[in-house]
């Protein structure tokens, strides 16, 4: 007889909840795979549901430990409407009922359909529902928002994508992020778990280079056959299509009545848009009251792990377990199960520099000409330097030859994939590197013939920056288009005898890209003119940070952060997706630094900055 017997099952532990599987139905007939979770002896729980495209049924092992469903929430997973167990169509990130969406359903109304079904069908709730989840689940969080069902009481998006076009997983401002086209195909390939787009080189970077415009790696790859990559493609600017799917838009255009909890990462790689833009759309409609916003020192995800660093910095605490602790936590209790009052600041934000937690009373819009003109311009100067000191030479400026056959990395070579091991269980180096990308060590291009970099002598005084950096460049370029990163940086001590490995750290605290044809309409591009002095102004994302005595202050501009960013051709095109290989050219740009065409770094300095 063999030693695996012909039947054996392993005996369950009592994990001190039970475990209820239901296809629930929404108001067209399509039935969605929900996992609910109830903790045993639960009566009169509050309820906590996540809508999630990953596979809902991969939860189950995590509910062992789980912190919200050990304090006696019932927790729900279910997946999204035509992802694994769920009926019915798939779109990703399926924008509201209207004109990108024909038809009678969209997030908002499953959630409601779900949230209905379960305070009349699970005997052990209160009848208090909150939302929660990060990225695309803190998408479908945000969605429930738009007319919420009245047993949804409370709901925390967590670095949930709002505006893919300008700032979140697809676009930055119109540069397209092609690094997700991974992430798309294992998404939309199929209904159930995703496959790798196949490869057969290591490095992204020299992948992304020899396929040429993201078009022609697209065609190569055949995910133009996937509906969501060819509509990107179809809409390479900020029309109608994206302006549709801005949720923070649709938010602001109706009542806030759920008290809701917006979480963003300063750091955070995939959705660095969504959250903070969220509340700062409800704040300027008039929402403020009902919304709350927590900026704290993560990566995408990091909030749901732990956080005890980034980069070479150190928390000395978990800041994830502490903003569970301390901050959502009491809020869900106080909303859900009538706790006492969480006694929230409007704003909790942790100032990395100084490493505590901020309690503030708002946070600035930059939308406004009055923020803009409250910023203190770091301007860039003659001689790689920078200086609160208006610039007084005339047409100065620095040149580069930004040539796209050789773009800027964003991380050092190879570029592995990141999204190979999603789903594996295991996340490696490759998925390390790509969730602290915006804190990677900037030496590595540092000194590459198309990096300006410029930086302040060593600070004598602390210089505080909390709220949203703009970038204001003045250039010239010899092509007809072309992208523009800026990068603010934390340049550590040169050496550092107590940590030694942190010496000389270029240390990221603010980064973006910004395509130059948009420069005058978002909707509109236009070509640039050649060698005729331009303005590009566009936020950096937030920050609350003090550059420390003994370190520099640092801004690098290039014209490439690739493979990340697909290249801009330098030539105008009417789609960049389209581009041919000769629209792609070498084009000088030319950063001005002169007394009337003077180029900054908008920095919202709290404490008396630098002469
Ligand atoms: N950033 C991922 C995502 C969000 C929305 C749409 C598609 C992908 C995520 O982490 O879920």
């Amino acid at each position: 007889m063999s030693d695996i017997p012909e039947r054996f099952e392993v005996r369950t532990l009592d994990q001190g909840f039970s475990e209820r599987v239901e296809m629930i139905p929404m108001r067209d007939g399509v039935k969605l795979k929900t996992y609910i979770y109830t903790p045993r002896h639960a009566k009169d729980a509050g309820t906590l549901i996540m809508r999630t495209p990953y596979n809902a049924s991969l939860f189950k092992p995590r509910m062992a430990g789980d912190k919200y469903l050990l304090a006696g929430y019932i927790r729900v997973i279910q997946d999204v409407r035509g992802k694994h167990g769920s009926e019915g169509d798939y779109y990703v990130t399926q924008a509201t009922r209207g004109p990108c969406n024909p038809t009678d359903t969209d997030h908002s109304t499953d959630a409601w359909d779900t949230i209905d079904w379960l305070v009349k069908h699970v005997p052990e709730s209160n009848g208090r529902v909150g939302i929660f989840g990060n990225s695309y689940v803190g998408f479908t969080s945000a969605m429930a928002l738009l007319d919420p069902h009245p047993a949804l009481k409370a709901a925390v998006p967590s670095g949930p994508l709002i505006d893919a076009w300008m700032g979140d997983d697809w676009f930055h401002y119109g540069a397209f992020r092609q690094m997700m086209l991974g992430f798309i195909h294992m998404q939309s390939g199929q209904r159930g778990v995703g496959v790798l787009t196949p490869s057969q080189t290591h490095d992204k970077y020299e992948e992304f280079l020899r396929a040429g415009s993201a078009g022609d790696y697209i065609r190569e790859h055949g995910l133009d056959r996937l509906p969501f990559v060819a509509r990107m493609m179809e809409h390479p600017s900020y029309d109608a299509y994206w302006q549709a799917y801005a949720v923070d838009q649709r938010l602001a255009e109706r009542p806030s009545t759920v008290p809701t909890l917006w979480t963003q990462g300063f750091w955070d790689q995939e959705d660095n848009w969504g959250a903070n833009h969220a509340w700062r759309a409800l704040k300027q409609a008039g929402h403020e009251a009902n919304n709350w916003l927590v900026l704290g020192p993560w990566h995408h995800n990091q909030v749901w792990r732990t956080a005890p660093s980034i980069g070479p910095i150190q928390w000395q605490i978990d800041t994830a377990h502490q903003y569970h602790q301390e901050i959502m936590f009491p809020f869900l209790d106080e909303h859900l199960r009538g706790g006492p009052p969480a006694n929230l600041a409007r704003v909790m934000a942790y100032n990395t520099g100084e490493k505590r937690w901020e309690r503030l009373e708002d946070w600035p819009t930059a939308c406004d000409e009055q923020y803009a003109s409250s910023l203190q311009p770091l301007y860039l100067q003659a001689g790689s330097a920078l200086s609160f000191t208006r610039p007084s030479q005339q047409q100065a400026g620095d040149t580069y030859c930004s040539d796209p056959a050789k773009p800027v990395p964003y991380l050092p070579r190879p570029v592995v994939d990141p999204f190979a091991e999603l789903g594996t269980g295991v996340l490696g180096k490759p998925y390390e590197a790509w969730s602290t990308s915006l804190a990677q060590d900037q030496r590595f291009v540092d000194g590459r013939p198309d990096v300006l970099s410029y930086e302040t002598p060593v600070l004598t005084e602390a210089v505080h920056v909390r709220g949203i950096p703009l970038a204001d460049l003045h250039a010239m370029t010899t092509g007809t288009d072309g992208d523009f990163v800026v990068k603010l940086i934390d340049v550590y001590p040169a050496k550092d005898p107590v940590d030694p490995d942190s010496s000389g750290y270029q240390l990221p605290i603010a980064m973006n890209i910004f395509r130059g044809r948009y420069r005058e309409s978002f909707e509109q591009p236009s070509a640039i003119p050649a060698n005729e002095a331009q303005q590009y102004r566009f936020e950096l994302p937030n920050v609350n940070h003090v550059f420390k005595p003994g370190h520099r202050i640092m801004v690098q501009i290039q014209s490439s952060w690739f493979p990340l960013y697909d290249r801009n051709p330098q030539s105008f095109v009417p789609n960049i997706f389209n581009a041919r290989p000769e629209d792609y050219r070498k084009a000088d740009i030319t950063v001005l630094r002169s007394a009337e065409q003077a180029s900054a770094v908008l920095l919202p300095v709290v404490k008396p900055a630098l002469a």
